[in-house]
């Protein structure tokens, strides 16, 4: 490839700057999924040189059982078209199929040290929940994603709060390389967005919406059948006030509940609680309900469409030739610099 096109391709052809990110979908998609990350994904696309991929390496970290995590990962990657990801405004890959992530990983795993990474909280606690053996992959983990948003030169990294130190790490490693070698890697930054980062429980509002909830009454997945949701959104756990309000501390439940409604109608929080003002909580969950059947509704007519097309592999066969391309590029120049390359 000449370096004109090399150049129009690393650049996203604009001024654009480039943003990255991963899921590891070692279970369904669920509401907090969508609501806390990938619809912002859908925004981001339209005004960054976006990147997403299926984090399918760091799903084994952990043992996964083969055919539940292949549906698992065609299911995400079907459900990330339907929420509404273009592959013509974006670039969306599976890490297995850009050998480069690899590569780098062990390469930056040569430049981590055992004291930060022994520090990381995400090790710590899974680790110490874990009732199986550790992985020595779990361990390395963070040196594999700091690789995983270096090889692109990612100005942004939008990720949930849990995510923010794996990120720093990622501006040490490239800070590191740059300053031993010479300037390699641009260095990240976290992107945490704040409203909607949190979708709590259904069950348990002082917890958040999570895959690992050991209920499934709490959490909303993305291919729940709408009666399912609907019966979910109906027996949400509330409180005694019997008025709507939102008061995160004193009305977890119900805070939430108006979260959920906000960030999906666009209707501001004050203005749905004004609407309540003397009805009672039955009328908002129905309301509730409404609003997240209408939308799940659309996507799952979608995901329908696309799970069996070949949308699927022609949008990763696309992406990983893309992403394959611009990450080379790096990884080689990070073996010249070290030294480790001949010709
Ligand atoms: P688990 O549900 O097992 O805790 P997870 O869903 O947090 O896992 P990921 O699948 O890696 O883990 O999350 C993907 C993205 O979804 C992350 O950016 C994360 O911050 C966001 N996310 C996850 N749960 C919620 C939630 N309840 N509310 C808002 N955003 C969430
Ligand atoms: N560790 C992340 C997933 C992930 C990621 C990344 C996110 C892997 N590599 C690179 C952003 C950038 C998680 O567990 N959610």
């Amino acid at each position: 490839m000449g370096p004109k096109i090399g150049v129009f391709l690393f650049s996203g052809g604009t001024n654009m700057k480039r943003m990255l990110s991963g899921i590891k979908p070692t279970g369904q998609l669920h509401l907090g999924n969508y609501i806390g990350a990938l619809r912002n994904f859908v925004k981001y696309q339209d005004d960054y040189d976006l990147y997403v991929f299926i984090a399918n390496l760091h799903c084994v970290t952990f043992y996964q059982e083969p055919k539940a995590l292949r549906k698992n990962l065609k299911d995400a990657i079907a459900l990330y078209l339907a929420c509404g990801l273009d592959p013509e405004k974006c670039t969306i890959f599976l890490q297995s199929d850009v050998f480069a992530h690899a590569q780098l990983g062990f390469l930056l795993t040569c430049q981590s040290y055992m004291g930060e990474l022994s520090r990381m909280t995400q090790f710590k606690e899974k680790s110490q929940k874990a009732d199986e053996s550790i992985t020595a992959g779990l361990f390395t983990y963070p040196s594999l994603m700091a690789a995983d948003i270096l090889l692109y030169d990612a100005d942004y990294v939008p990720v949930g709060d849990d995510q923010k130190q794996h990120v720093e790490l990622a501006r040490d490693l490239a800070q590191r390389f740059n300053n031993r070698y010479s300037k390699t890697f641009v260095v990240p930054e976290p992107l945490i967005q704040k409203v909607g980062a949190r979708i709590m429980s259904l069950s348990d509002p002082s917890k958040k919406m999570s895959k690992s909830d050991e209920s499934d009454k709490g959490c909303i997945y993305l291919l729940d059948d709408l009666k399912v949701v609907r019966k979910k959104i109906m027996s949400a756990v509330t409180d005694n006030y019997a008025t709507v309000n939102f008061d995160k501390e004193n009305q977890p439940g119900i805070s939430n509940l108006l979260e959920i409604m906000s960030s999906l109608s666009g209707e501001p929080v004050d203005s749905i609680v004004c609407r309540y003002q003397g009805k009672g909580y039955g009328e908002l969950k129905k309301e509730v309900a409404d609003v997240v059947c209408k939308e799940i509704e659309t996507i799952q007519s979608r995901y329908n469409e696309i799970v069996n097309s070949d949308l699927i592999e022609k949008t990763l066969q696309q992406g990983a030739e893309k992403a394959s391309r611009i990450s080379y590029k790096k990884l080689k120049k990070v073996q010249r610099k070290m030294g480790i390359d001949i010709f």
